[in-house]
């Protein structure tokens, strides 16, 4: 890679690398298991010019997105947390049956539901083949492509202009984002709303999330990044909130710029923030590498320890996470012997890697592992609550960052 995607700019600093390491949800079926897994250096650099921290190398989208692994809905948190923003933006926005809303990146519908419930109309975007039948058969008109200004073009021909365009979780995942950010802004009716949600440099950093950095996620956005390349596109941020989903995210509304809208306090006293941190000087992310290394060896010891001890560990979550950590440690089934997920699509496929078992969260209870160390982090509220069961039968939880812990209480 010679150049940002973002500003062209040519000084680009490393910021942290993970080595070669397989797509996280390149998950392989058990006849897969001999075949030789495509692997790509996971290395992630820091413009200078613009401030945003990229990838150096990320595989083609069609090798990442179409089909696809993941479905929004199978974390009941992910349709709660899509519920309320949409609940929060029909209280701003008052949308009715002539307004129309696009979802970029609208997986199985698990956003998009909520607005049709509400007599909105919707379209969501999606290249996932295999996820976007999950939408239709929910009764959500989703056209199998990837968001580019050219389909924004043939939307807008079509007489589609969006009143509202959601995209949550995609803003990082698009290598030509110039693009991307253009066609929003031609697809966008002119009192139209950009909401966008995408995890935020800062939670990355500061809670040393470095398993959310794998190929899909090609970018880390600070919001002043993301000015930068809102602005070179035709979009202004007009208000912007931290937000947890995700580990830390930022939730921000954008605007077309010819609409000049007043700039809303909340952009300034962060931008402000990010100053005084210093969140667009290359010296925020220099020890980032190193504390990374220090945790990858706290976790082989915290979890090299309980395995001599004759404790059992199983996974919790085949997330995209899991397989970055795992690849990052170099640990496999002589530490982990299986992981749980709901997905049916995951269940009976392997861990990319390190090749871990995926099964139904079912064998937590009938396997009786001693310890569940979660991948799913962010979602570890709801995710020991639901197996109230297991920890009933002396079953442990145990968190892999910003610390390996043992959860209690
Ligand atoms: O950006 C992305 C985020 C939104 O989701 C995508 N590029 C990829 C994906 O990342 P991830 O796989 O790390 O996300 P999650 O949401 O942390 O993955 C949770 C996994 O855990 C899913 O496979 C579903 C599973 N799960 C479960 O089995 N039971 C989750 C919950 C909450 C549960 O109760
Ligand atoms: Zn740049």
């Amino acid at each position: 890679m010679q150049a940002c995607r973002s500003c062209s700019g040519h000084d680009l600093q490393e910021v942290l690398s993970l080595g070669e390491m397989p797509p996280a949800n390149a998950l392989p079926t058990a006849s897969q298991l001999d075949d030789e897994e495509a692997r790509y250096p996971l290395e992630v650099v820091m413009c200078t010019g613009c401030t945003l921290l990229q990838l150096t190398e990320s595989p083609p989208p069609d090798e990442l997105f179409v089909d696809y692994a993941y479905f929004s809905s199978r974390s009941t948190p992910m349709v709660d947390h899509a519920r309320a923003l949409v609940n929060e933006v029909m209280d701003e926005r008052r949308l009715g049956p002539n307004d129309l809303v696009i979802e970029v990146a609208s997986n199985d519908g698990y956003l998009l539901r909520h607005y049709r419930d509400l007599g909105v109309k919707v379209l969501g975007i999606d290249p996932a083949e295999n996820v976007v039948e999950v939408a239709v058969a929910a009764g959500i008109p989703t056209r199998v492509a990837f968001f580019t200004s050219s389909l924004a073009d043939e939307l807008r021909s079509e007489g589609l202009t969006a009143s509202v365009v959601h995209a949550n979780n995609v803003l990082a995942h698009v290598p030509d984002i110039n693009d991307f950010v253009a066609g929003v802004a031609r697809i966008l009716s002119d009192d139209g709303v950009f909401v966008v949600e995408t995890p935020y440099v800062r939670d990355l950093i500061e809670k040393l999330e470095f398993d959310t950095i794998y190929h899909e996620h090609v970018f880390y956005y600070s919001l002043h990044s993301v000015m930068e390349l809102f602005a070179r596109n035709g979009l202004s941020v007009v208000d912007v909130k931290r937000i947890g989903i995700h580990g830390g995210s930022l939730r921000l509304r954008a605007t077309p710029i010819k609409r000049a809208i007043k700039v809303g306090n909340s952009v300034a006293m962060m931008l402000r923030q990010e100053k005084d941190l210093g969140i667009d000087d290359p010296s925020f992310y220099s020890d980032f590498a190193h504390r990374v290394d220090g945790l990858l060896d706290e976790l082989r010891v915290f979890l090299g320890e309980r395995r001599d001890q004759g404790r059992r560990i199983a996974g919790y979550g085949a997330a995209a996470k899991g397989t970055v950590l795992l690849n990052a440690l170099g640990i496999g089934t002589e530490t982990i012997e299986f992981v749980v997920d709901e997905t049916p699509y995951k269940q009976g496929r392997f861990i990319p890697g390190v090749r871990i078992p995926i099964v139904g969260p079912g064998a937590l209870l009938t396997q009786m592992p001693d310890d569940v160390l979660i991948f799913a982090w962010n979602f570890a509220d709801a995710i020991i609550e639901k197996e109230a069961a297991y920890r009933a039968r002396g079953g442990v939880f145990l968190l892999p960052v910003p610390t390996p812990r043992v959860v209690t209480g």
